[in-house]
């Protein structure tokens, strides 16, 4: 359908209507000289008529350029002709190259384009010969000014969107009046329909049989994306932008997977974790002391719980500044001896660090001041800018600083997480990064906003150890009467704008664009960008810094970086947790919606949220609900607020129980997660999935958002409501065996009721055609896991069929030199073992198992056991993973 231009019925409300009347005005542009060059074309957009100059002074002359980059990639930008205007640098988001794979020799996608006034469509061709419409720009003009962006794509009514992060709204987008604003925030409680820490301004449009494919606005500014009908019903989404360029990437799909892996190919790999990051880790904001957390470990260890990481808030630092000790409550020589002992025993140690630095004489501060590495106001250039911040007043990193804040931070990092004279952590925290200030906006006074330290009372006797803590150091241990013992130990920006109110005005919940963060007016050092057009990247700047410093205290291992603000493509560098959420029900629920956008969509797949909820005091039950849930995030982490109940996996009997139960399939499964993290880590294929990645054309499953697939072979189906004990769980139309019993069931494209199910359970089922890679035995720790045989799970088809994957390394090298790749086959009752066999481990297959089986028929001779309860045979076998084999059943 194409409509004559301006057929816009009047919106209703007053602002809208005046916003329209505004822009409804603007020219638009004209397509002169256009040049088709094979798979590039490029032409000159005038402006098409009187400036509307709407927010800002519209741009005379702009350029196009579409480049069909592979066979499944096109690249359009409209950017203005003096490229004045700021683009996202490359060295924070490296462009893919534009020459791709043109293997097919006929691009999916095509660009079509009317020159007067100019509009542009995406078009791609459907099995049958007819040609689909992705985006559609007619009957509306590009509006392009200094200091705002507008761009309206029509779509089919009512569509299935998904993406456009970060956000705690529903996983499909509501399609009706709903305005998602991207603008890193600080955002305690992660409220709904507001914006967040991250952004992620890429979105999937999934149209069931006839595909999906994807679309990435690569632009930093402040934006708000509309999602709404007009009066006369046309669906539509809007950009808004607050400056820079039209940068957009069009992914062609045709499955939701394929556009995954398309996305990866525009923003990056995600990178690789070590094996040990896949363990459960603990943290709370408020441990009083070294003492608690070192007895926090050993409570674990005495409920036989695996902790594998413990982690420490900003309570371990000298009055919460970084790259400090308190000297009383987190002394170096105790800090020290606890890393000691965790790494004694296979455990890690992980601490946060902000990137505030306290406005005091300390070295971090010192340093950076000399080396000049601090962001300056911008009307006095010699005055460092302040905030306020946990430590107090409180001056911000420049990550644009050429070379100097690099080298600063790797410097700290070596000073501080010293191997031999320093806290030797073995990952990072990194928080705060949005940037937060506690400082409203213009922040002259940031004395006023210095929170009190509000550590929980300790009175002086609490230095002194005041339990024994069995198997740790004499130094953790009660002094016995009074025997001291001493311990040792250019495309950069306009000039001439409003930096600090726009005219345009985005929805962000904190207001105004410099009110709570660093002053959008800022310039920073090196090419002169400004923080209006660089804020949405302060965090994932931090993050490479970060992974930096990271590599160069151990360039071999794969570091560990968490992060809270991402931008597009972070997770090359990065993980991310969701941020502060509460402990309540519905931000259980989401968090299942928000970790199915980072691992499936935005390639950020190292994503959890704080187990048991963090603000806000938990409860016994939703503790337990969230210890099952959580061991299904690929980052699976128990974290609280100061001044909540303690809520470790061990502070109540059931939530103990759940935690065990859930570790140990957390453990045994360990492999099979690693294998399918490693695969997205190579081509992008996402690990965790939502149910319409693997049915697509199952209408059903597009908006189901409480349920998901843990690799392409293990359906999740938690409890989700408080007081129940039953979840409606759906199964396509596919044979599943359920993982507690062993029981074969055929879906039927409906949700069936899953009832009786205990706070220690959470429902899971296996997927037909699988072969899934289990350790026989799970362990307290995942490097004594790594010394387990395999038991090989075969769950086969209607056809007998299975097939599975199983990727083995060292589990922490950058570059591991040994790899395995083994792929097993099932089918005719022979088991095969095909592949590259690279690594050495020394490890061997103990058993298979073949569900949904009748009974044990001739195989009873050969060593098969037939389990009558599970329908499940099983034979003990020794087969060493070191080369191909045949195991036949
Ligand atoms: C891409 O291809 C063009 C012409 O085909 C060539 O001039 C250019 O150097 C190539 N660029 C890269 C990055 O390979
Ligand atoms: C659209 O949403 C806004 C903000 O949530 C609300 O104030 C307004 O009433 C809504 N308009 C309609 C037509 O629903
Ligand atoms: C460890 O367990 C003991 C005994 O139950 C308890 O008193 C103490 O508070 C716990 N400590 C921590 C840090 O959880
Ligand atoms: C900044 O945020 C505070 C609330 O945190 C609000 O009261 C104030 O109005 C905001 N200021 C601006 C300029 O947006
Ligand atoms: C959490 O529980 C503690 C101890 O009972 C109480 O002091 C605190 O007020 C509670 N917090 C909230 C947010 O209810
Ligand atoms: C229980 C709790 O902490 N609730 C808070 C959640 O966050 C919102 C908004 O940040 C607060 O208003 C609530 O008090």
């Amino acid at each position: 359908m194409r409509a004559s231009l301006f057929l816009f019925a009047p919106l209703v409300g007053a602002a809208v209507l005046n916003h329209r009347d505004n822009i409804d005005q603007c020219p638009g542009y004209k397509a002169v000289n256009v040049n088709e060059q094979g798979l590039k074309f490029t032409a000159d957009l005038t402006l098409n008529g009187d400036p509307c100059n709407a927010y800002g002074d519209d741009l005379q002359d702009l350029k196009l350029l579409v480049e069909y980059q592979d066979d499944d990639r096109l690249h359009v930008m409209i950017y203005d002709a003096d490229e004045d205007v700021y683009q996202v640098p490359g060295s924070v988001v490296p462009r893919p190259s534009p020459n791709g794979s043109h293997k097919k020799g006929q691009p999916s996608l095509r660009f079509d384009y009317q020159p007067d006034p100019f509009s542009f469509r995406v078009l791609r061709d459907t099995e049958d010969g007819d040609e689909q419409v992705l985006f559609d720009t007619t009957d509306t003009n590009i509006i392009f000014e200094s200091q705002y962006l507008n761009l309206r794509t029509w779509l089919p009514t009512d569509p299935n969107l998904y993406g456009l992060g970060e956000h705690t709204d529903s996983l499909r987008l509501p399609t009706t009046n709903y305005t998602r604003t991207l603008w890193s925030r600080d955002a305690y409680g992660v409220p709904s329909n507001t914006n967040l820490y991250g952004n992620h301004p890429v979105y999937f449009d999934h149209r069931g049989d006839a595909g999906t494919h994807g679309v990435f606005f690569l632009n930093s500014n402040g934006m708000d994306i509309k999602i709404d009908k007009t009066d006369d019903g046309r669906q539509f989404l809007e950009y808004n932008t607050l400056g820079g360029v039209f940068d957009f990437y069009f992914m062609a799909g045709p499955t939701p997977k394929d556009v995954a892996k398309q996305y990866s190919e525009v923003v990056g790999l995600p990178a690789m974790q070590a094996y040990w990051t896949f363990g459960f880790h603990n943290c709370r904001y408020g441990y009083q002391d070294v003492y608690d957390v070192a007895e926090a470990v050993y409570n674990y260890t005495h409920a036989h719980i695996p902790l594998e990481t413990m982690w420490t808030d900003i309570d371990y630092m000298d009055a919460r500044r970084v790259f400090t000790l308190d000297p009383e409550r987190f002394p170096l020589e105790k800090m020290r001896e606890l890393v000691n002992y965790l790494h004694r025993h296979h455990q890690h140690y992980i601490v946060m660090v902000d990137p505030a630095v306290s406005a005091s004489d300390n070295g971090a501060f010192n340093r950076g001041k000399e080396a000049d590495v601090f962001l300056h106001r911008p009307d006095s250039p010699d005055s460092i800018f302040e905030g306020a911040v946990w430590p107090g007043v409180t001056v911000y990193p420049d990550w644009f600083n050429p070379d100097t804040t690099q080298s600063w931070w790797n410097d700290e990092f070596k000073r501080f997480f010293n191997e031999h004279d320093g806290v030797n952590i073995d990952g990072l925290w990194i928080d705060m990064n949005e940037a937060a200030n506690f400082c409203p906006y213009p922040c002259s006074n940031p004395e006023q906003y210095v929170k009190d330290n509000d550590l929980p009372p300790a009175p002086p006797s609490v230095r002194q150890p005041p339990r024994t803590i069995p198997g740790f150091p004499d130094d953790f241990q009660p002094k016995k009467n009074g025997k001291q013992r001493r311990s040792t130990g250019r495309k950069v920006g306009l000039s001439n704008r409003n930096l600090i109110s726009p005219p345009y005005e985005i929805a962000n919940a904190a207001g105004s664009l410099s009110n709570k963060t660093i002053n959008t007016d800022i310039i920073h050092a090196g090419d002169g960008y400004a923080e209006y057009d660089t804020h949405n990247l302060y965090g994932t700047m931090m993050s490479s810094a970060s992974r930096e410093a990271m590599l160069l205290r151990q360039p071999a291992v794969r570091p560990l970086v968490i992060t809270r603000s991402t931008f597009a493509g972070a997770g090359s560098h990065v993980g991310h947790w969701l941020g502060d959420n509460l402990s309540q029900w519905d931000k259980y629920r989401v968090s299942i919606a928000e970790m199915l956008a980072f691992a499936s969509i935005f390639q950020i797949p190292m994503v959890g949220s704080d187990v048991c909820g963090f603000g806000g005091n938990t409860t016994e039950e939703l503790c337990a609900r969230w210890a099952t849930l959580g061991a299904f995030y690929p980052f699976y982490r128990n974290h609280n607020e100061l001044g909540s109940i303690g809520q470790e996996f061990y502070r109540w009997p059931v939530v103990a129980d759940a935690a065990r139960k859930i570790i140990d399939i957390r453990y045994r499964l360990l492999d099979y997660l690693y294998t399918a993290f490693h695969r997205q880590t190579q081509t992008g294929e996402p690990f965790l999935q939502p149910l319409f990645y693997l049915y697509p054309n199952d209408a059903n499953t597009f908006s189901n958002e409480g349920q998901f697939f843990y690799g392409d072979s293990l359906l999740i189906s938690p409890v989700l409501d408080q007081g129940s004990t039953s979840v409606d769980a759906y199964l396509p139309s596919d044979t599943f065996y359920d993982w507690t019993t062993g029981a074969r069931i055929t879906g039927k494209g409906k949700s069936i009721k899953l009832s009786n199910i205990a706070l220690t359970d959470i429902p899971m089922h296996i997927r037909a055609g699988s072969v899934l890679p289990l350790r026989s035995k799970s362990a307290m720790t995942t490097t004594e896991l790594r010394t387990r045989g395999f038991e090989l799970v075969i769950a086969p088809n209607e056809d007998n069929f299975a097939s599975g994957e199983l990727y083995l390394d060292d589990g922490e090298s950058l570059n591991p030199t040994g790899t395995s790749l083994i792929h097993f086959t099932f089918s005719e009752n022979k088991l095969h073992l095909r592949g590259d066999f690279g690594y050495q481990g020394n490890v061997v297959v103990e058993t298979i198992t073949l569900l949904g089986q009748k009974n044990a028929g001739s195989r009873r001779d050969v060593g098969v056991d037939f389990d009558e309860k599970r329908q499940a045979l099983s034979k003990a076998v020794n087969v060493q993973l070191s080369g191909p084999a045949v195991i036949e059943l």
